[in-house]
């Protein structure tokens, strides 16, 4: 039976247009999803949204509409640029769905009863943008959100509280157990030193302030508190504690499934102390690993909503085409570390490595086929010199670390070794120059196997390529007549039959640097709205 694998982005707010940031974390965990599929796992990929909480309450009064009305109108948003970015999930859930409501009163009710949560009085530093309330060292004199900088409200209400100190043990044992539990692994060492070693406090999980979230059933004037709301849709939408579980009890309880939940460094703490101690609570197993990736940053911080300093993923799209801005998040932007996004850069690797690296390979190679062997592809029968078996080796090393990298979620070191065979491909050409084989009439079958390697390496990288580059991926074996049989990981090591290759268009336009890098720039100086329409 293929091995499982469950991979999760964190559920947005929708609290306003998402952007390159937003974009960003759904492409790479949609790219984690097709390369698992592609080494042959049976794969389950969530997104969704966070819709309840004061910030939203609020937005909507603002509009003069209903928070309902106000979160439909941005999920369709949200649900259309996924499709735009080929994104691939399986289901999309929105924590207003009456199957999260009705899981979150049934938890809700359990940990009553088992004493795991209890009421009292809450007294703290509220801010709202962040759903968060801080210690009064945390907000310091100047009472700012330790987070978003913004003045936080000194609140006292009456709460219910989750009691962490009695699954604190547990905690520290799956990370002493688990070292890859976070990843990167300094994460993990951030946690403990911030937030557990200074002595963990119980946490806030009613509000009653606002009525815009899922009541708790027994005290009806509470509304569950956003996070311990939030996190639970990693379950909820897997079918937990409803009529139908077996995707719950597929994708999540068989220890056998491997669970991965993206999450960015701004929400680490919720999901590796709380929601480990949330699922201890109800006797659950534990999600295999939180990976935290890097945030996509301007030249002047963090890109987001509330600063201004905004990229839309809709305009490149539409204007450099969905491969090319899924290549470019998921190798400018080393997985696991943050990145800057710059026009300069953006345009530059487009061109070395799509226009320049690959699309030039398949455009040669074609082309030489074409030339010397009237389109017909040769197959590969015998190796010349020490060019042919470093090329051989080349692929076999490339397809052993592409699986590997995947499988530790090394993302981008996986498609960079993709595009160094890519770049080899290129060298070989130099190297074994076939143009001047093609002279001598001796040389006809070192001719022809030169060309049945450049063949191995296109298509080899082409199937590797395919959970990044939707559409070119298959163009690139369709240029070389390679059909859908062998476009799978388990075929990548079958002899390659002779084939009828024909030349199409170029597979990535070379840009013209000036003006596209004035162009990008004139798009990041867009209002907001225009930019978002
Ligand atoms: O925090 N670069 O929602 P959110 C990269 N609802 N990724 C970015 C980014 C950027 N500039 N900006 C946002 C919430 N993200 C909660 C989550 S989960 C149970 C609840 C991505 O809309 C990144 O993954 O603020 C970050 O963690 C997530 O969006 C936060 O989205």
């Amino acid at each position: 039976m293929a091995k499982k694998f469950y991979i999760t982005t964190p559920i947005y707010y929708p609290s306003a247009s998402p952007h390159l940031g937003h974009a960003y974390c759904s492409v790479m965990a949609d790219i984690l999803r097709r390369s698992k599929a592609l080494l042959g796992y049976d794969t389950y990929f969530l997104t969704g949204l966070d819709e309840h909480g004061e910030k939203i309450e609020k937005n909507a009064e603002a509009k003069g509409i209903t928070p309902q009305q106000f979160v439909d109108e941005i999920a369709t948003k949200f649900l259309n640029l996924w499709k735009l970015l080929g994104i691939s999930n399986d289901d999309f859930i929105r924590t207003t769905d009456k199957r999260h409501v009705d899981t979150i009163q049934k938890v809700f009710t359990r940990y009553l009863n088992n004493d795991d949560v209890y009421l009292s009085r809450y007294k703290g530093w509220y801010c709202v943008h962040e759903e968060t309330f801080w210690t009064e060292t945390q907000v310091g004199k100047e009472h700012l959100c330790p987070e978003c900088g913004r003045s936080v409200e000194e609140k006292e209400e009456e709460a219910y509280f989750f009691s962490c100190q009695k699954y604190l043990p547990s905690l520290l044992k799956i990370f002493e157990e688990n070292p890859s539990f976070v990843t990167p692994v300094g994460r993990k060492q951030e946690m403990i030193n911030n937030f557990i070693k200074p002595g963990l406090n119980d946490l806030c999980v009613t509000r009653t302030t606002f009525s815009w979230g899922i009541p708790v059933k027994e005290n009806k004037k509470h509304v569950v508190y956003v996070w311990l709301d939030a996190l639970f849709n990693y379950i909820t939408a897997l079918g937990y504690l409803q009529e139908d579980d077996t995707k719950f009890q597929k994708y999540w309880m068989d220890e056998e499934s491997e669970i991965v939940h993206l999450v960015g460094a701004d929400i680490t703490r919720f999901h590796t102390i709380y929601w480990p101690m949330f699922l201890e609570a109800l006797g659950l197993r534990k999600p295999s690993r939180i990976f935290v990736h890097g945030l996509m940053m301007m030249k002047d911080g963090k890109m987001s909503k509330s600063k201004g300093n905004v990229i839309y993923a809709e305009p490149l799209v539409e204007h450099y085409g969905l491969d090319a801005v899924r290549y470019y998040l998921a190798s400018e932007i080393i997985f696991g570390q943050d990145g800057q996004f710059t026009p300069e850069l953006f345009i530059e690797r487009l061109n070395a490595d799509l226009a320049n690296n690959l699309g030039n390979l398949l455009n040669r190679t074609v082309s030489m086929i074409g030339k010397y062997f009237d389109g017909m592809a040769p197959t590969h029968e015998k190796d010349f010199g020490e060019e042919d078996l470093a090329i051989n080796q080349k692929i076999q090393e490339t397809i052993t670390e592409y699986e590997k990298d995947i499988n530790s979620l090394k993302v981008t070191e996986a498609y960079h070794a993709v595009m160094e065979l890519v770049s080899m491909g290129n060298k070989y050409i130099e190297q074994k120059a076939p143009w001047a084989l093609a002279k001598d009439a001796n040389k006809k079958d070192e001719l022809a196997s030169t060309m049945a390697h450049l063949v191995e390496v296109l298509h080899v990288s082409s199937v590797l390529l395919s959970p990044i580059l939707l559409e070119k991926s298959a163009q690139i074996d369709e240029q070389l007549g390679i059909g859908e049989d062998y476009r799978n990981f388990s075929s990548l090591k079958k002899k390659l039959p002779s084939t009828l290759v024909h030349k199409g268009n170029p597979l990535f336009m070379r840009l013209e640097n000036e003006k596209e890098v004035e162009w990008l720039k004139s798009l990041m100086a867009m209002p907001k709205e225009k930019a978002a329409a």
